[in-house]
């Protein structure tokens, strides 16, 4: 029964197999155990920041085949509150998602959206982006809050200083992190809620490792590379991740927050990384921009007026099979909410095929060569 399958998940979460890895590279398939289900990795997670993917039902979601989305702490503490969603019976209900769901822990988007006031060893004091009132977040509210959704993935509160960011700022931001994941470690969570320690320490590999240590030691479920791709250009990004990734408990996810462009994604997973979240396919999608395997383009253009193929000629996705490039500009043309929508189902498929495609070459061993070929036709056609 769904009940006794529901059990089981919640008896299981935080299992983590490692099923294969490649021959040449880090990179590894596995299956991730939640309180709603197994997440098969490497995996990509859309974001659904106000409970809800962008256009998207769950039932849209599912036949994608998606496993697990991501939500927002701050933005569902700001509306509708977290008591609301817990009266409602947690955020898979108040949604209707009855897949996995990770929680972002807040930390990062007070920092970016929230004018702020204040940084103390307890927590953030800033103004709401909602409504300018003074608010406060630290460790113990984002678990709280975190318990009170439900979520089945809560990320620990940390502080991801901004790029560029000097040794000094950054070491005070590593040790404050530390200091909150002590905290996050021991809150109290909801039944078969598994915990994230978050990784910072900046351009700096020397406080990378060092934070990736002291969060191993606080024996977390999974691990996260937080402060990269936060501006800092495509070569230190790679070795942020290359930098975080070594130091980290091998048996246990890692996740690459708020990563990203399926090239990096590629390159990534070929360093030992499990998990992504990205805005990308969403959020470009609204705007008309079609992701393919050989980059992107603004469906919008004139020249796509009486053009009858599909997005993308290889894809196979429900809107590939159905509609033409003309009808989705048209649509783009006269604003009608359908072609955002199309764009966001076309483009999560193209995440759905990379990720599938991943999985298979890193069980056939053949990841590198994969990885090379997929770079060259990705970066060889922009926009
Ligand atoms: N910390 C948290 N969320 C994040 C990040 C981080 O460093 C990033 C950085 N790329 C994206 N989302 N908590
Ligand atoms: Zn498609």
């Amino acid at each position: 029964t769904a009940e006794a399958e529901q059990r089981e998940g919640r008896a299981q979460a935080g299992r983590f197999e490692v099923r294969a890895r490649d021959a040449e590279t880090d990179a590894r398939c596995g299956v991730l155990q939640t309180a709603h289900g197994p997440v098969h990795t490497p995996v990509f997670m859309p974001v659904g920041t106000q409970a809800t993917v962008k256009g998207m039902t769950p039932r849209e979601l599912e036949e994608l085949r998606i496993e697990i989305i991501l939500g927002n702490t701050y933005h569902l503490s700001e509306r509708p509150g977290a008591e609301v969603i817990e009266r409602l019976g947690g955020l898979h209900a108040f949604m209707g998602w009855n897949g996995a769901i990770l929680t972002d822990s807040g930390g990062y988007q007070v920092f970016s959206l929230a004018s702020l006031r204040e940084v103390t060893e307890d927590g953030v004091r800033f103004r709401s982006h909602v409504d300018g009132a003074e608010r406060f977040l630290g460790p113990d509210e984002a678990m709280e809050i975190q318990r009170r959704l439900g979520s089945d993935i809560a990320m620990a509160f940390d502080e991801c200083p901004p790029d560029p960011s000097d040794r000094d700022y950054t070491c005070k931001a590593v040790q404050r992190t530390l200091d909150w994941a002590v905290r996050c470690a021991r809150a109290p969570r909801a039944e078969g809620q598994i915990v994230f320690g978050i990784v910072q320490g900046g351009i700096f590999s020397d406080l990378r490792e060092e934070c990736a240590g002291r969060l191993a030691d606080l024996g977390f479920d999974g691990y996260a590379i937080g402060g990269v791709s936060v501006g800092e250009g495509e070569e230190l990004i790679t070795r942020g991740v290359e930098d975080t990734a070594r130091h980290l408990p091998p048996h246990r996810p890692r996740y690459l927050m708020g990563v990203g462009d399926p090239a990096q994604i590629v390159d990534a997973v070929a360093r030992g990384v499990d998990m992504f979240d990205c805005v990308m396919p969403t959020r470009l999608a609204r705007n008309g921009t079609v992701m393919t395997r050989r980059g992107r383009y603004p469906v919008k253009a004139g020249r796509f007026r009486t053009d009858p193929a599909p997005l993308e000629e290889e894809c196979g996705c429900e809107v590939c099979a159905r509609f033409s490039r003309a009808y989705i500009r048209h649509l783009f043309n006269t604003n009608e909410m359908l072609g955002p929508r199309l764009v966001t189902e076309h483009n999560l498929q193209v995440y759905g095929r990379l990720q599938e495609e991943m999985r298979t070459h890193i069980e056939a061993g053949t990841y590198a060569s994969f990885a090379r070929s997929f770079a060259a036709e990705y970066r060889g056609v922009r926009d």
